[in-house]
């Protein structure tokens, strides 16, 4: 996609945004030991991960990272993907639905929204996150920030078993593994990077109601220096959907 001095890659498979660029920087961030031949989902950019976010009943992100999705519509600055069940969706998940995806690169920032649909005629639940990979200039640079992190509480995945903690800060830094999921962190997460002239934006507008960081902290094949996952999420509580009713998820990423 292409829109003045921005540009963002997509691709089919899984619905991943690989870059988004304005100027000179690239936002998005693709690991050093991501596949991109189809044999394993993409770590890196902005993964899709439905209708499981988990660990959980199956395979830990769903199964729209593995997929292939249909186009349905595509211009210059904006793609529409669509996913709908299949063989392969039907033996992991058993149910019927419509998944809508839209990526609008704008002349100011870059606009996604997720809308999933029950197509069966029996209800079905589900967790969701775009678990996106940001770029930084070095992870100690790096401070995520908003005013809901002082006092949620968070899932820390990194004690065994995975535990509840009360957070007393607005800001999270990060200088060990991190793996936490953020329950009611939403609207406006800001990325600050004392390496970058400006903070970046990501807009939880609609649905995403949790936040997600990741970083996998000292793992040079991963290539953790140079990323942080703060993702939008619907990981603490899955969504119940009806027979004939729909969710939707925007977020927004502003440089
Ligand atoms: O989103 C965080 C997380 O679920 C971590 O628990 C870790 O497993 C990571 O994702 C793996 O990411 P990947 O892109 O390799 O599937």
């Amino acid at each position: 996609l292409t829109n003045g001095d921005s540009s963002a890659t997509v691709y089919k498979f899984g619905a991943c945004v690989t870059s988004y660029k304005k100027g000179d920087t690239d936002y998005l961030m693709v690991r050093p030991d991501a596949k991109m031949d189809g044999s394993k989902p993409i770590s890196g950019g902005i993964p899709f991960c439905f209708p499981q976010f988990g660990p959980g009943a199956i395979q830990q992100h769903g199964f729209a990272r593995n997929v292939d999705w249909e186009v349905s519509e595509k211009t210059a600055d904006k793609v529409v993907f669509t996913l709908s069940e299949n063989d392969y969706t039907m033996d992991m998940w058993p149910y019927k639905f419509t998944a809508t995806y839209s990526v609008t690169l704008k002349a100011d920032k870059l606009a996604t929204e997720f809308t999933v649909t029950n197509t069966d005629s029996k209800p079905f639940d589900f967790t969701a996150a775009l678990h996106s990979y940001w770029s930084c200039s070095a992870i100690k640079n790096v401070k995520v920030t908003s005013p809901s992190f002082d006092g949620a509480t968070y899932l820390d995945k990194m004690q065994s078993p995975p535990a509840d903690v009360k957070s007393a800060s607005d800001s999270i830094t990060i200088s060990s593994e991190t793996d936490r999921v953020y329950a009611g962190v939403s609207g406006d997460v800001v990325l600050n990077d004392s390496g970058r002239k400006a903070p970046l934006t990501i807009a939880n507008n609609l649905g995403w109601a949790d936040t997600v960081i990741w970083n996998p902290y000292g793992s040079e094949a991963m290539g953790y220096d140079n990323f942080i996952c703060v993702e939008s999420a619907l990981a603490a509580m899955p969504v119940a959907l009806q027979p004939g009713e729909y969710w939707t998820g925007a977020m927004d990423v502003v440089p």
